[in-house]
Order: C-alpha cells, then sequence, then structure tokens
C-alpha cells in the first residue's frame, strides 16, 4: 500500500493513513477469520490468509499441513514422531511414522461418546422403501461382537479376512471389525465369479470368509453361499465361513462350517438373522440385548499407522487382478479429509453414495470417510433403474440426501429414460452432486447439474484410483462461487501436484498442453504396494517416470490451468497427429438422441447392443481393442467383466476379423 506522506495536512493524511491501515487489517482478519472457520488447521499455518494461499501452503509445505491435520482429526493412541519417509522413486511410502491408533475407534467409539444415537448407516435395501437405520453405538455393538466372534474363532492380528457381501451394515461392521483386532480386510465385489473370487482369496492368502446365504439385487437373487462354496475348493487355506442371512432361504451347510462349534456358529446366525430381516419399524436392538451372547466391548487393537487396514483387487489391462495395500493412519485420514472438503460434508448431512462397498469408491465414502468424519452415511444395496428408473430421485426425497455421489455410467443411463423420473420427486436436499469412475460427457453433465439438481447444486466430477485411495482431482474445494467446467475434474486437492509429461518422459510445464498424468509428491492415502509383489508396483506406478506416481491416465491442462481426465492412456487415438482421447469421441457420439453409450476405438466402427462393462461400470475398452487386433488371446483378466455375453456378440459380429 502506498500513501503520499508530508505537505499541507499531515493530520489529515495520517488519520486517513490509520482509517486504511485499520481496515486493511481488518480485512486480513476477516480473510484469516474465514479460512480458519473452513479449516481450523489453517489458523496455524503462516502466511495462510485465504482459500488459495491454503492450496499453495498445502503442496509446498505438504508435511505441515499433513501433521496438522493429522493431529487435529485422528484419535490417536501414540502420537506419530515422523510425518513421513517416502522415496517414491523407490516405491517406499510411510506416513506418520511412530504413530498407533485404531480406525475402528476413530470411525465408531469416539463419536459413540459425543452423539451415540446419531445415524451411522442409512441401510438402503433393495426392497424399495424398507431403509433401516443403524445408530453410532449400534454400530459399535455390532462391530464389537463380530470382532470378539473373529478373535474366538481364531482371526489374530496381521490376519486377512475376506468378505463376500452385498452392501449392508454387517458388511460395514465386518470391515470395521477386522480393523479393531488388527486383521486386514479383502472385499471382494459379490457379484464376482467363484473363480474370481477364489483368485482372491487365494492370493490374500485369506483363512476366513464372511458372506451372506443370497445376494438380492434389482429383485434378483443370486447364491453368494453356494459361490463361497466353489470357490473355497480351490482355496486349501481357508478354515472357516460365516454364514449371515440376507433371505429367508435356508442354505445347505457343508463340512467346513457344521465343523464350528455350534454355539459360535448360533451366535453368528442370530446376529445375522437380525440385522438381515430388519424392516423399517423393526426395533432390533432390544433383541439383540436380548438375544446376543457376544460381549459389547472388544479391546481395540493399537494398530501402527503403516500396518495393512485392507486389500482391494483392481485389474491390470493384462496378468492378474492386483491387490493393492492401503494402509490405517493416512488412508483414513485422506479418505476422511477429502470427504469433508470436496463434498462439503457438513454434519448432520446425509451423506449418498451409491456405490457398492466391493469397489475403492464404496470403501473410502460410503464407509470410511463418512465414518470417519461422524457422518450419516447409505448404503446402497440396490440398481438406478430397480424397480423404475426414478429410484436414485425417490431415494433422495425419502432420505433426504444432501450429497449424491455416482457415476456416469448412471447418468448416462437415466437421462435416456427422461426427465419426468426426476421431476416426480423432490430434491430440494440436494446441495452438492458428485461424478466418478470415468470421463463424465458434456451432455451427461449438464443433465446431472440442469435436472437432477435443479441448477442449483455444485457437480464435482471426481478424478482418482483405488491406487489414490481417495479423490486428488476436483472442482471443490474451492470458493463456493469459483467457476465449474462441465467435464472437468480441474483442480488438485489439497498436497497434490498434478503433472503432465511428454512422450519423452518431459515434464510439461505450459498450459493448454496434454499429457500421462503424474504426481509429483506422495499423499497419506496413496497406496503402498501391491500385495505379495512390491516389484509389480514399483514397476507400474514408480518406474515409468522416475520420482512421479505414475496413474495410466492422460490428462489435458487448460489454458486456465484446469485438469481434463481424457482416459486411460492406452485409449488414446491419434488422428492426423492430434493426440485424441476416446473420452472426448464419445462425447459427441452420446450427443446423438439413438447412442446410449459408446466406446471408441481408432479401427472399430460398428454398433453393437451392448458393450463390455466392468460390473463397476467401466467399459472394457481393452477387450475392444483386442478383439480389432485378432488378438483374442491378449485379452487379459476377464474376472471383472459384468456380461461374457456381450464379447461373444462383439467377436460374432468381427467374425470376419477374429
Ligand atoms: C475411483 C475409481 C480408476 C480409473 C482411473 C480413470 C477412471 C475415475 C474418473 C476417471 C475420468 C473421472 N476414472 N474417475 N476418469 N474422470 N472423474 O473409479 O477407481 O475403479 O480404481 O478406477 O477410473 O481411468 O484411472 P478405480
Amino acid at each position: 500500500m502506498w500513501l503520499p506522506c508530508g505537505g499541507t495536512s499531515n493530520y489529515i493524511v495520517t488519520h486517513f493513513r490509520r482509517r486504511l491501515f485499520k481496515a486493511y487489517f481488518r480485512d486480513l482478519g476477516r480473510r484469516r477469520c474465514n479460512v480458519a472457520a473452513f479449516m481450523p488447521e489453517a489458523a496455524g499455518f503462516d502466511g495462510v490468509s485465504d482459500r488459495s494461499a491454503l492450496q499453495e501452503f498445502s503442496v509446498s509445505n505438504s508435511e505441515s499441513f499433513w501433521a496438522a491435520v493429522a493431529r487435529q482429526r485422528l484419535s490417536w493412541i501414540r502420537p506419530f514422531h515422523t510425518v513421513q519417509d517416502c522415496d517414491l522413486s523407490r516405491g517406499e511410502i510411510k506416513w506418520f511414522v511412530g504413530g498407533q491408533l485404531n480406525v475402528s475407534v476413530n470411525c465408531l467409539d469416539r463419536h459413540v461418546h459425543t452423539c451415540p444415537e446419531r445415524v451411522a448407516l442409512i441401510w438402503e435395501r433393495d426392497e424399495s422403501g424398507s431403509e433401516v437405520k443403524v445408530t453410532y453405538r449400534e454400530l459399535l455393538e455390532m462391530t464389537c461382537r463380530l470382532g470378539n466372534l473373529l478373535r474366538r474363532h481364531g482371526v489374530k492380528r496381521g490376519d486377512c479376512v475376506t468378505i463376500y457381501m452385498p452392501t449392508c451394515p454387517l458388511a460395514v461392521a465386518s470391515m470395521l471389525a477386522c480393523a479393531r483386532i488388527g486383521a486386514a480386510h479383502n472385499v471382494v465385489f459379490a457379484g464376482f465369479s467363484a473363480e474370481a473370487l477364489a483368485e482372491r482369496i487365494r492370493d490374500a492368502q485369506s483363512g476366513t470368509v464372511i458372506t451372506v446365504n443370497q445376494g438380492v439385487r434389482g429383485g434378483k437373487v443370486t447364491e453368494l453361499k453356494k459361490t463361497v462354496d466353489t470357490a473355497v475348493q480351490s482355496c486349501p487355506a481357508v478354515q472357516q465361513v460365516f454364514v449371515a442371512m440376507r433371505t429367508e432361504n435356508p442354505v445347505a451347510m457343508t463340512a467346513r462350517d457344521v465343523a464350528m462349534e455350534e454355539v459360535k456358529y448360533q451366535t453368528n446366525w442370530i446376529l445375522i438373522k437380525i440385522l438381515m430381516s430388519t424392516a423399517g419399524d423393526y426395533k432390533w436392538h432390544a433383541v439383540v440385548q436380548e438375544m446376543l451372547k457376544e460381549d459389547v466391548v472388544c479391546e481395540p487393537a493399537a494398530m501402527d499407522s503403516e500396518d495393512v487396514l485392507f486389500l482391494l483387487y483392481t485389474s491390470g489391462s493384462t496378468g492378474k487382478p492386483k491387490g493393492l495395500v492401503h494402509t490405517q493412519a493416512g488412508y483414513l485420514l485422506y479418505a476422511a479429509l477429502t470427504h469433508r472438503y470436496v463434498f462439503s460434508y457438513h454434519d448432520g448431512d446425509v451423506f449418498g453414495c451409491v456405490a457398492d462397498i466391493g469397489w475403492i469408491t464404496g470403501h473410502s465414502y460410503s464407509v470410511y470417510g463418512p465414518l470417519a468424519n461422524g457422518g450419516t452415511t447409505v448404503l446402497f444395496e440396490s440398481t438406478p433403474i430397480y424397480p423404475d428408473p426414478g429410484r436414485y430421485w425417490e431415494m433422495v426425497q425419502r432420505l433426504k440426501i444432501n450429497q449424491f455421489y455416482g457415476a456416469p455410467t448412471a447418468i448416462r443411463l437415466l437421462l435416456k429414460y427422461g426427465d419426468e423420473w426426476v421431476h416426480k420427486y423432490d430434491r430440494s436436499t440436494l446441495k452438492t452432486l458428485g461424478s466418478v469412475g470415468e470421463p463424465i460427457n458434456t451432455e451427461a453433465w449438464e443433465w446431472y447439474h440442469r435436472v437432477v439438481g435443479d441448477g442449483r447444486c455444485p457437480v464435482v466430477d471426481t478424478w482418482w484410483q483405488t491406487e489414490t485411495g481417495g479423490i486428488c482431482i476436483s472442482p471443490r474445494p474451492s470458493d463456493a462461487d469459483a467457476e465449474i467446467v462441465p467435464g472437468m475434474a480441474m483442480r488438485p486437492f489439497f498436497s497434490i501436484k498434478p503433472t503432465l509429461m511428454d512422450t519423452e518422459g518431459k515434464v510439461l510445464t505450459s498450459n493448454d498442453v496434454s499429457g500421462a498424468l503424474c504426481i509429483a509428491q506422495p499423499w497419506p492415502g496413496m497406496a503402498r504396494t501391491i500385495h505379495n509383489n512390491h516389484q509389480r508396483f514399483i514397476e507400474t506406478y514408480c518406474r515409468p517416470h522416475p520420482g512421479y506416481f505414475f496413474t495410466g491416465d492422460g490428462a489435458y491442462r487448460s489454458k486456465e490451468g484446469y485438469y481434463q481426465i481424457t482416459g486411460r492412456l492406452d485409449d488414446v487415438i491419434n488422428v492426423s497427429g492430434h493426440r485424441i482421447g476416446t473420452a472426448e469421441i464419445e462425447d459427441v457420439l452420446n450427443q446423438c438422441a439413438a447412442v446410449a453409450e459408446s466406446a471408441s476405438h481408432r479401427v472399430f466402427s460398428q454398433f453393437v447392443q451392448r458393450l463390455p462393462k466392468t460390473r463397476s461400470g467401466k467399459i472394457m475398452r481393452r477387450v475392444l481393442r483386442k478383439v480389432v487386433e485378432r488378438d483374442l488371446d491378449g485379452v487379459g483378466d476377464l474376472s471383472t467383466l459384468d456380461d461374457p455375453t456381450a464379447v461373444q456378440e462383439i467377436i460374432q459380429g468381427h467374425g470376419d476379423l477374429c
């Protein structure tokens, strides 16, 4: 600030100056105050007076940023002595070294102390209109009982428990029970085949499986216990299978199940039966008190920050699925912070992430992020079109959902059914709409924003991966009125430093460029290794661009510095020397009314009824590519494929090629 001094009226100038200085400091104080109200930790960060300064601080002082956040937001049994000890080029990642904590205590006990009757979970069962609410106190009790049950059956710290269950409170309690006793969980999506399940059980060296008798999704019953029976035949290490009852139909028990002591089995059975048959008005906790035998107190294990919390398998383009490993403190903290800030989640909000718990989105944003924040989270068991295409919005109205988080594939599908299905229901509780899993094309983005959100809710296109643990790029957090560009993930989250590389591996420093998306410095939520195969971890993520984490995705950085994900790098199409992502081609195709969705490939020009997709809804472009390349042997791992007949149809359509 420059002010003229001296001259004819010193008094006036001095007075004027004082007022200006006062106004300046008042404004500075207000800005500091705003940023501290936004994030209390920021009050202790030097020179951080507004949100953009906070973002810059988090990138250039990542250690101080995360140390403050970790102290503020997690309950520690023993404080950490070293914030981070990372070497990206060797794939050695450690956060909050020396610290000890228990994830289930952070997700449950500390909220039970302050608000035991707050609803933790709203189970939106497949049968619409029969939701079940579980409070923090109830979820803690369930978790402790299960923890005790597992302990009594010999599950120890460091063991791995496979969970093959639909999205339901008992699945969440199973995850948290593992965390409580220090076992790792390995949730396998309950739509996977027996072979896919067996492969994951074997690779994880899992000795215990938790499942249900039958699953129900979209009104269809699936035989989950039978699938487990088939799977464990080729898994000699499996000692025990716990079976919960999702439906009333009894299932055949095998020798393995019978071998368990009757009383223990009974306890498990009762626990499950109470929970699973619960309808809206069922007073289940009264029955729990009466019937459950397990103690409601279960001593939490003191876990080191870097002990394994879970494995989650994700398919690679070739070879067998990778069991990505996430650890305790860093993962939980990152899930919690992104959940709070990307979606602007506030106490009392109802958070509706419709992903299945079998995917990372379900882990981070149905379970760990919301529970670490003491939130109320919806567990969605059904499909977007069951019993009709109004399912999501009827649920939003009934459960008064404030943040809705879904996938572009579902949005594209619903868009084709027309606006009436949305208009029928009251969506005035919605504040933020999120998208994840694939690039969201402009048409779907605009429909989501205009029709679903009535043009008043920010749409956050969130880019991240199983490997990143939580959201890395998304339009928020940023000032409430900061612009959001349709179809762009836009801005890095706190401490994330996205970097684009050219084909020679050089860092692209300017804007308006496309390249391979890497992340230049470690963050607490990133995966630590691939289970039993650290070498593969290094080769896949660390070696392509030494010193950087390589994501495998391509991205464009706009003139303004915003990021747009263009899709997996191996999907990039070269048209007359221009690198074009499949997303851009599909964007154009999707604007034709006759096209429901599309997946493009440079020599693929045939219209098909269905596209091969993973069970989480991602189009499996590599399968299309291999078909047109006539390389059927090279299609790689198909265990995540939703409907194999879609591939058969395409192969038949390409009879001349294959
Ligand atoms: C969270 C999740 C990761 C891959 C990722 C990318 C694609 C996810 C995206 C997106 C464009 C987005 N992806 N979010 N592409 N825009 N907002 O989906 O994890 O199942 O491991 O998949 O999904 O290609 O590399 P995961």
